[in-house]
């Protein structure tokens, strides 16, 4: 990484990290509606994937989705206010915390169908091929995903079509309450690769840096026309599921310590920002860089406070087709 893109890769990790912990407290103030699945601790597998590409580039993410477009460059305020369902959001309000897919940035979809997202990566990746675009496609999923029919289907295609996509599974261990140990027969993701005849790449997730490096090894291989690369971002989830899941469980899945462990010795922002300091970087920099981000994500809560609800005569605008009426009553 340059200087510059590690000075990037440094806002953009804390920005995921401060939208988040500022959505969390929003969530609580129930000004946000539906769930709230947080990516706090996985900052360093997002942004060092997304770095690795151009702004043309495309993205397909997960139910976990805040992370993906700030960590390709959105701006935050219309995520913002698309999780508090205001008509200024990203998708007027009516997709909510687990579709912030911002096009202006590339993220051509993000859902809550685990596993729903390779297909459409693999797709889009065919598209860009069709057209003799340059453009590469980075899948995100997580490793609850990997074994779904589509991750199979998908890998398959993508291989034998030399398509320009780069698979990418945030790998944080578990699936809501099931970890990976109990439910994958090959716990090593990245060794599935082998039976798609594609690069198989396992990387510390917590290490913002050699994130990057991998991504853009197969970021360059897809360009090329070589084909797919399933990389395996060994990281961690911080925070429940989603807000609230555990709220008065009493066994809870993960062990204390584990939780604490990560917490402590492998958060990769206070991991980041010592290599920074090693790297010759002055404390003077890196605090400009955290009031910025503070600022941005204050600003884009007011704007979300201050911008109006949906009218509920839009109800049924922005379709793709007109809603059929139900028997007896007017097409609205
Ligand atoms: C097809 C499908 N099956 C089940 C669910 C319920 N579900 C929501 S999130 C989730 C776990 C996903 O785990 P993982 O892919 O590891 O992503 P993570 O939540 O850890 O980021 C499940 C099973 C779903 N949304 N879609
Ligand atoms: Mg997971």
């Amino acid at each position: 990484m340059t200087e510059t893109l590690q000075r990037e890769a440094y806002r953009r990790m804390l920005r995921i990290r401060r939208f988040e912990e500022e959505g969390t407290r929003q969530f609580m103030q129930g000004k946000i509606p539906g769930a709230f699945h947080a990516s706090i601790g996985q900052e360093g597998a997002i942004v060092g994937a997304c770095l690795a590409l151009r702004d043309e580039d495309m993205i397909v993410g997960t139910h976990r989705s805040h992370g993906h477009p700030i960590g390709k460059g959105a701006s935050l305020e219309a995520l913002m206010a698309e999780l508090m369902a205001k008509s200024t959001g990203i998708s007027k309000g009516r997709g909510g915390s687990m579709h912030l897919a911002d096009r202006s940035v590339g993220i051509i979809g993000q859902s809550a169908i685990v596993g729903g997202g390779i297909p459409l990566a693999t797709g889009a990746a065919l598209s860009a091929k069709v057209r003799g675009s340059d453009q590469v496609c980075l899948c995100f999923f997580g490793d609850g995903a990997v074994n779904q029919g589509t991750f199979h289907e998908s890998l398959n295609m993508g291989s034998l079509w030399k398509l320009p996509v780069v698979y990418l599974c945030e790998n944080n261990g578990y699936a809501i309450t099931t970890s990976l140990v109990e439910s994958h027969a090959q716990p090593s993701i990245a060794k599935r690769a082998d039976a798609y005849a594609v690069p198989g790449v396992t990387v510390d997730g917590q290490d913002v840096s050699a994130v990057y490096d991998a991504a853009h090894t197969a970021v360059v291989r897809a360009r090329r026309g070589e084909g797919p690369t399933l990389i395996e971002a060994k990281t961690y989830r911080f925070d429940e599921h989603n807000v609230n899941l555990n709220a008065g469980m009493t066994d809870p899945y993960r062990p204390v310590e584990e939780v604490e462990y990560h917490k402590r010795h492998r958060d990769p922002i206070p991991l980041f920002r010592r290599a920074l300091l090693e790297l010759g970087l002055s404390e003077s920099e890196l605090t400009v860089i955290e009031r910025e981000v503070d600022e941005a994500v204050a600003e884009a809560v007011r704007f979300a406070d201050e911008s109006p609800f949906p009218e509920p005569s839009e109800l049924c605008e922005n379709l793709y087709s007109r809603p059929i009426p139900a028997r007896g009553k007017q097409a609205v």
